[in-house]
């Protein structure tokens, strides 16, 4: 399995042999736990599971996340994953719900969101939230999943739900999700500088004022020791 006890140095990410990579990716063969703050520990969840829809709607909605494949006819992608600090997992299976159809056939009708909204707040059990463009979350590759590789998500990586957007760096997908809030006015992050309003792997948008190419070493350096606490702390939960 992906994710059974992982070594040290299956953590240092390698240039890759298959898969042309994005600028500055390189490659693991293992799926680590990962976070901006690696000895954070894994949330709990509510029973059931719930996702609210809130701020700028005329109504607020609260659903449980065992309704959503109800509400939405589920998806399933293969995709990979791109971290900012330089390491990517290739081939990841998510299924869930596309956010696109979720914001059309839900939120529209149901929340009625004011007509200038810009974006959504995606925020986590664990208090780690996202800020992103409606134009990005809107990409017809974005989910909402609760299942990964054929099997239910894990709380490793970040059950109950989780915001996927292969496109965007892996700050901007939110594990734990358990709300996301429309905003008019893009909100201050609580990143600060290190969150870039769109962050797209493509065009290398680590950092909001730091060109991305300049970040890949001090970014790399850290990823072994980062994930590997990551990783211990989240077992230990
Ligand atoms: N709720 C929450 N989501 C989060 C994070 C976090 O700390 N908390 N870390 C982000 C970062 S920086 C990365 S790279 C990925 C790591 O996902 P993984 O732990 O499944 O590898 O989750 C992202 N989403
Ligand atoms: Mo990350």
């Amino acid at each position: 399995m992906r994710t059974a006890s992982i070594r040290l140095t299956d953590l240092w990410p390698r240039r890759s042999s298959a898969a042309a990579l994005p600028p500055g990716q390189r490659e693991l063969r293992v799926f680590p736990r990962f976070s901006d703050n690696p000895l954070r520990p894994l949330p709990s969840s509510p029973e059931p599971a719930t996702l609210s829809v809130g701020g700028a709607v005329r109504r607020e909605l609260t659903v449980t996340v065992d309704q959503l494949p109800d509400l939405v006819p589920r998806t399933t992608i293969t995709a990979d994953f791109h971290c900012v600090t330089t390491w990517s997992v290739c081939d990841l299976r998510w299924s869930g719900v596309p956010f696109e159809a979720f914001w059309h056939e839900v939120i529209m009708p149901r929340c009625e969101p004011e007509p200038d909204v810009d974006g959504v707040v995606v925020r986590g059990l664990d208090g780690v939230q996202a800020i992103i463009r409606l134009d990005d979350a809107l990409q017809p590759d974005v989910l909402l999943a609760d299942r990964l590789d054929d099997a239910a998500l894990s709380p490793v990586h970040g059950a109950p739900l989780r915001f996927v957007s292969p496109q965007q760096y892996g700050y901007k997908n939110i594990k734990h999700v358990c709300g996301i809030e429309l905003y008019r006015t893009t909100p201050a992050s609580t990143y600060g500088a290190k969150e870039h309003p769109r962050a797209r792997v493509a065009f290398e948008e680590r950092h909001s004022i730091i060109r991305g190419a300049a970040l890949r070493w001090p970014y790399r350096l850290a990823v072994p020791l980062t994930a590997s606490l990551a990783e211990r702390s989240a077992r230990r939960s």
